[in-house]
């Protein structure tokens, strides 16, 4: 895969030189540009930014430097071209859906806006011109610019493409995958720490036991943590035991879906919260 990175801060995105994602790149699994967008400035004081239409506080940055930015990095639209991210913290949520699609792309350009954001014409023309373009905030708070976005993106899409992660099955049960859970708990040696035991399924050596132990801890944190995720389960795929544990958390099937018990009866709630989850 390929990423281009147009920043006015190409020094924020140092830390993809680093860890899983440097050694990505140095493999060659990941050709990734950073671009210094004031490269694409035609006046003597590198502007990219101007006071906005309708007024208000604040900059907005330039279309047209960015739009020839943007073109000069995205290659020959013919032949595919690139797919088109823009961080904002007005885009929809970045999942983990997000970057498995991304991660099948063959090329992202990731424009980084600082300031008030990007004039709203650049991702209009894009997609007018048939471009698949990407608005994505990576949570609901305010960031600076998009630079710290872009990092997010790139190493949760990166660790998906095939031969950056040594271990895929450490992709399969890790928390935002197809289950829908969040991920159980882990623990390692040594088997007793400042009186903390580790829970005795898991020394137990029976198989059967540690997936239940784990599939009941995932159950219980997501309920605790991310009643959304549990609202969203696909009811066909919980067993009679899953069915068991969310009942303790006050969570039952209704119509075919999991719904919230009503009469803000938490007590199943609180008891287990008492706990660690
Ligand atoms: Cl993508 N950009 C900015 N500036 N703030 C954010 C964000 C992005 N996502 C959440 N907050």
């Amino acid at each position: 895969m390929r990423i281009d990175v147009v920043t006015v801060f190409p020094d924020y995105l140092a830390a993809l030189d680093l860890s899983l994602i440097g050694k990505a790149r140095q493999a060659g699994l990941l050709d990734l540009r950073v671009h210094d967008l004031r490269d694409w400035t035609t006046d003597r004081h590198r502007t990219v930014d101007d006071t906005p239409f309708g007024g208000g506080a604040g900059m907005v940055m330039r279309p047209d430097v960015w739009g020839t930015a943007i073109d000069a990095v995205s290659g020959d639209p013919g032949e595919g071209g690139a797919h088109l991210v823009i961080p904002t913290p007005s885009g929809e949520v970045f999942t983990q859906r997000h970057a498995e699609a991304l991660s099948h792309e063959s090329h992202l350009v990731i424009a980084c806006g600082r300031y008030e954001g990007i004039d709203a014409r650049v991702a209009e023309h894009y997609r007018g011109a048939g471009t698949r373009v990407s608005e994505l905030s990576i949570g609901d708070y305010v960031l600076n610019g998009g630079e710290v976005a872009a990092l997010v993106m790139i190493e949760a899409v990166g660790r998906l493409l095939p031969g950056v992660v040594g271990n895929p099955e450490s992709l399969v049960e890790e928390s935002h995958g197809a289950a829908g859970l969040l991920e159980y708990p882990v623990y390692t040696k040594p088997p007793s720490w400042r009186e903390h035991p580790v829970p005795e399924e898991l020394v137990s050596g029976h198989h059967a036991r540690i997936a239940r132990w784990r599939r009941d801890r995932a159950l219980e944190r997501t309920a605790a943590r991310r009643e959304d995720l549990i609202a969203r389960l696909e009811v066909a795929t919980l067993d009679k035991h899953d069915l068991a544990t969310l009942a303790r958390w006050g969570w039952s099937v209704v119509d075919g879906a999991l719904r919230r018990d009503g009469a803000g009866d938490d007590r199943g709630r609180r008891d287990s919260s008492a706990r660690a989850i």
